[in-house]
């Protein structure tokens, strides 16, 4: 495996994992091993931040908010600008870098490096479009409007699946809203960490930036527990399981701080009679098998008109047995592996409860073995007829396991679709305006995002990203999510020589 893409990245064995932007700090014993699910090599090391480290960083990113807030929100903007040229030039190793430590394929890690590159844009823009309202005030001569300021530090915990775009997600935005951040990315995927970090050094260095714009941490659930206890921390950003996000909301919500959540999804498109069957095809497969199964809006339910059940359940079937499975840095596969063997177990023991439960297996699971499968993380997608009311439906499971069940009226397949835990993406495959128009209705989808001959996965920056219910509520990326990372102000200025109190109150002497 040719791994130049390491040197370009500024990454070598003995990485640091602790930064504040252009310096780092060294001298940390313990180091999180990085080992590639592709071929079960050691990529490098990142040092865990200490305590003592912490608190340094929090204390520069303190003093470089005081700074960073003053200056005018479309010059922060130049410096998002700057990264995401940055990215431009960076997006072939970088990409490959996500592709060789989180397992996706490299079409994806390029998208994702491309996800990062378009919110840089995005964000770009919207440095200059951070907009309050005016309003009419009852009091003559007063005048009223609202302001957004920044919050201050904004923490960042992210998952393993998406190791560098739901980072810049968070953190271009909040940078151009006048904010400084703090990162702590999954330990199972660090380097994509320290690689981004390095990318910003670069920018940091080259406009003479202070030290604390944007800050790197790393280790386990401890400096998270830092970061979520810290009063100085007013906003925690945090994307992954549904049992993390429930502590995380907890704690920062007992301090009363804001927390940001994007949690599990448990994604289901539901078939109709009139579905374009090409686009399902399309739509579910890459829904179902991309990321192998890791995306948190990866398709995990198909829910399907009677009349059509066993023409999608052969089809599908079918489709499975076209897909290529192994080294994801080789285009020519479309699934590589889960992110470790810890994975693989929770995959195993979810298709033994499917079974258990009465699951019938129409593509059957199992761990790959032999030439170029080492790692012991390649797995095959498969896939399931279950009762519409199965258990194991009611789960996400993180790997690549398709259940199908079938519905006779549209409110049944809704019903169905609603019924899970999970609120984040969803879909209908249908040419009938009826149904289209009532799965978006009021009475339709209970999810944060609801898509319309489009599978459930693979959303674009510029709307509103997360979801109802269990997947924790908060919106990230485009659309008007800035405003989770600033605080309102509601101005009134009275600019004539009495003082009229609202509500018409009489206060004379
Ligand atoms: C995630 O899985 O945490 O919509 C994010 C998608 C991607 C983002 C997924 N744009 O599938």
């Amino acid at each position: 495996m040719n791994l130049d893409f390491l040197k370009e990245l500024g990454l070598a064995e003995d990485n640091d994992g602790t930064s504040t932007g252009q310096t780092s700090h060294h001298n940390s014993a313990e180091h999180i091993e990085s080992y590639s699910p592709v071929d079960g090599k050691l990529i490098g090391k990142a040092s865990v931040t200490t305590k003592e480290q912490y608190e340094d960083v929090i204390t520069t990113a303190e003093a470089a908010f005081k700074h960073w807030r003053t200056v005018p929100a479309p010059q922060r903007g130049e410096i998002v600008r700057q990264y995401g040229e940055a990215l431009r030039k960076h997006k072939d190793a970088l990409g490959r870098l996500v592709s060789y430590e989180m397992g996706k394929s490299l079409q994806e890690g390029w998208g994702e490096v491309q996800e990062m590159i378009d919110i840089c844009d995005f964000a770009v823009g919207l440095s200059r479009q951070l907009y309050g309202l005016t309003m009419h005030s009852e009091r003559p001569m007063h005048r009223m409007y609202e302001q957004w300021h920044p919050l201050g530090i904004v923490g960042i915990i992210s998952a393993f699946n998406f190791p560098v775009a739901v980072w810049s997600w968070n953190s271009m935005i909040a940078l151009v809203c006048g904010d400084v951040t703090v990162w702590k990315p999954s330990e199972k995927a660090p380097m994509c960490g320290v690689a981004c970090q390095n990318i910003w050094a670069q920018v940091a260095k080259d406009n003479d930036l202070p030290e604390g714009i944007s800050s790197l941490v790393n280790g386990d659930y401890k400096i998270g527990e830092y970061m979520t206890t810290d009063k100085r921390i007013p906003l925690i950003s945090a994307t992954g399981s549904t049992r993390m996000g429930k502590i995380v909301a907890q704690t920062v919500g007992a301090r009363l701080g804001k927390s940001l959540l994007e949690l599990g999804g448990n994604n289901a498109i539901i078939i109709t009679e009139s579905a374009d069957m090409d686009l399902v095809l399309t739509g579910a497969l890459f829904g179902a098998v991309g990321t192998c199964g890791q995306r948190c809006t990866s398709t995990r339910r198909l829910i399907v008109h009677e009349s059509r059940y066993a023409e999608v359940r052969d089809k599908m079937q079918k489709a499975y047995g076209q897909l290529r499975i192994g080294d994801p840095l080789d285009t020519n596969n479309h699934v590589g592996p889960l992110i470790d063997k810890d994975s693989v177990n929770t995959y195993l023991k979810a298709i033994e409860s499917i079974k258990a439960e009465g699951g019938k297996t129409v593509v059957d699971g199992g761990v790959l073995e032999g030439e170029g499968y080492e790692s012991g993380c390649y797995v095959k997608p498969c896939f399931f007829e279950v009762d519409k009311d199965s258990k194991m439906a009611q789960h996400e499971t993180f790997a690549p396991i398709l259940y199908i069940m079938p519905y006779s009226t549209l409110e049944e397949a809704i019903e169905i679709q609603n019924s899970v835990p999970q609120g984040l993406s969803s879909a209908i495959m249908t040419t009938n305006m009826r149904e289209s128009e009532l799965f978006l209705s009021t009475a339709g989808s209970d999810c944060g995002i609801a898509n319309v001959n489009i599978g459930t996965s693979g959303a674009e920056i510029g709307g509103a990203f997360g979801g109802e219910k269990e997947t924790g509520g908060g919106r990230e990326s485009g659309s008007d999510s800035w405003k989770a990372y600033m605080r309102r102000q509601t101005n009134t200025i009275n600019y004539s020589t009495t003082l009229p109190l609202a509500q018409g109150i009489k206060f004379d002497l």
